[in-house]
């Protein structure tokens, strides 16, 4: 590929103006729009900004921003001019904010008016941070963004950066440990728009509507790489997508791609609404990723509104999703088939291929995989090894070719000598109408023997009788996977533990367990 001389913002911004495209919009948020030429003039005034702020090409700036345009603006003129954006989780406490703005020697942050108290507290005295700029209003001395950027000139030439540059960083926050920044270069945005964008459809009429927000890989992917891509429009939304919210904005403005994860679809059809509610004539196709999507919602979700679920899967280190259903052949409770331009390898505990039927660690080969993890060579080695990157997802192929979600690699375990993945049991769990949400760890009985235990949220909190409910249930799995696999002990909760991008935290429940 002739990347060597290759500025991502380049290709997302200003190839979308060469092309005529400069008048159509591409972005819209509930107080403004932007039309693809507006967002290239915004995109130009920013890194003659930074300058001025004394960032300087390949520093750093973090980014904790709600779904707004300024996110599109600040992304790309940070990348244009060969700095790199570190993109933030927006609902952390000040000690995490601290963490990751230590850890990625950040020079600037950006923040939406409403973080800024807890970015302040998180940033006192750190070496590296030179000042918080407000996104939104802020009272004096702090520096808005709106009023730096109404100063500045157009910035000229783009930075000369080339195809392997750190264009940007996610942050992931796994199911364990301490999070790690995922450095990715600039010509991985393409290969993720070319390749998940494919297979999703994406069409220059597009309007696309993302749940999940833009800092979030799944989100980013959806609702800037895919759309921009290829010229199409995306709508974003600030707040925190809620059942109600994401409802107005499917009537407000008639996406036809809408992207969301299981806990807002299934909270969706849990909304009074749902029956009442129908969805955009113009809407081509509902897509989840994040979490694995339990079959029974997208089995309520198409009887309800005759629409499938595409369920995918990707990771912030691949960047994108690189394994979907096919949008025309859903198959519930299966992650589908490889993307094209992604390889994929299912392997055993000594790195051997695993056959067909058998289950095994997914690995990930293609052109988005990340540069590796910040200051982290220890699990770099582990994690990008030569072409292939681990995912530490546990899978099994079938022999046509479809893969099926089993466990993270250190959630799966052994009842009575057969492999058990927990994932199954909590699909089954899920498929009981009492059962909103289900988690499934090991436990020793009182011989030592490991089995199943559960963990479930009620879809109603009315009355119920819970030693005849769990015989219930466990009949219930029982006849759906198996007798073996029951849970021998469950508990109601009243959540599940998660992490701040919704993926389930087993792991917190087994140190619960085991007190
Ligand atoms: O978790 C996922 O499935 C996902 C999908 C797309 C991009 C990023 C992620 C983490």
């Amino acid at each position: 590929m002739p990347l060597r001389d290759y500025n991502a913002a380049v290709d997302f911004v200003d190839r979308n103006v060469a092309e005529g495209r400069g008048g159509k919009i591409a972005f819209i948020d509930p107080q403004r729009s932007l039309s693809y030429g507006e967002l290239r003039d915004a995109v130009a005034r920013v890194g003659p900004m930074l300058a001025r702020l004394g960032v300087e090409q390949e520093n750093r700036i973090a980014l904790v921003l709600k779904d707004t345009v300024d996110f599109p603006i600040l992304f790309w003129g940070a990348i244009r001019a060969g700095i790199v954006p570190v993109l933030l989780n927006t609902r952390l406490t000040a000690d995490q904010y601290r963490y990751l703005l230590e850890d990625s020697r950040s020079r600037v942050v950006f923040a939406s008016s409403e973080f800024l108290p807890v970015i302040e507290e998180a940033a006192a005295d750190l070496p590296h941070l030179r000042t918080i700029i407000a996104v939104g209003d802020a009272p004096a001395p702090t520096l808005q963004l709106a009023n730096l950027l109404a100063t500045e000139q157009e910035g000229g030439a783009p930075a000369a950066t080339c195809a392997d540059d750190i264009a940007y960083w996610q942050y992931s926050s796994g199911t364990t440990g301490m999070p790690k920044g995922v450095m990715h270069v600039h010509s991985s945005p393409r290969v993720m728009a070319e390749n998940a964008g494919r297979r999703i459809g994406y069409r220059e009429d597009d309007v696309v509507f993302s749940a999940a927000k833009l800092f979030f890989a799944y989100g980013l992917g959806n609702a800037m790489f895919c759309p921009m891509g290829i010229g199409a429009t995306s709508v974003l939304y600030p707040e925190r997508p809620t059942a109600d919210s994401v409802f107005d904005t499917l009537r407000l403005h008639q996406p036809t791609l809408l992207f969301a994860v299981p806990t807002l679809y299934a909270a969706m059809l849990a909304d009074p609404r749902s029956r009442t509610e129908t969805l955009p004539d113009r809407l081509r196709l509902c897509v989840s990723a994040g979490e694995p999507l339990p079959a029974q919602v997208g089995l309520n979700w198409r009887n309800r509104f005759g629409h499938d679920i595409v369920n995918g899967v990707g990771s912030t280190e691949m960047g994108h999703l690189f394994l979907t259903n096919l949008p025309h052949a859903v198959e519930y409770g299966t992650s589908g088939v490889p993307v094209d331009g992604y390889r994929l390898r299912l392997v055993g505990d000594r790195g051997q291929d695993v056959a067909d039927d058998e289950i095994g660690e997914l690995l990930v080969s293609g052109g988005s995989s990340a540069a590796g993890y910040w200051n982290q060579r220890d699990k770099t080695r582990t994690t990008f090894v030569g072409e292939w990157t681990r995912t530490g997802d546990k899978y099994h192929r079938r022999a046509d070719g479809v893969y099926t979600y089993c466990g993270r690699t250190d959630d799966i375990f052994k009842v009575s000598g057969i492999w058990v993945s927990p994932f199954e049991i909590e699909q089954a769990l899920m498929s009981h109408a009492k059962v909103l949400e289900a988690a499934v760890i090991p436990a020793e009985d009182t011989d030592g023997l490991i089995k199943p235990k559960a963990f479930i949220v009620l879809a109603s909190r009315g009355d119920i009788d819970p030693g005849a409910l769990f015989d219930e249930l466990k009949e219930h799995v029982k006849s759906a996977i198996g007798p073996w696999k029951y849970p021998r002990w469950i508990q109601i909760m009243d959540d599940l533990p998660k992490t701040s991008s919704g993926k389930l935290q087993r792991y917190l429940l087994r140190e619960m367990t085991l007190g």
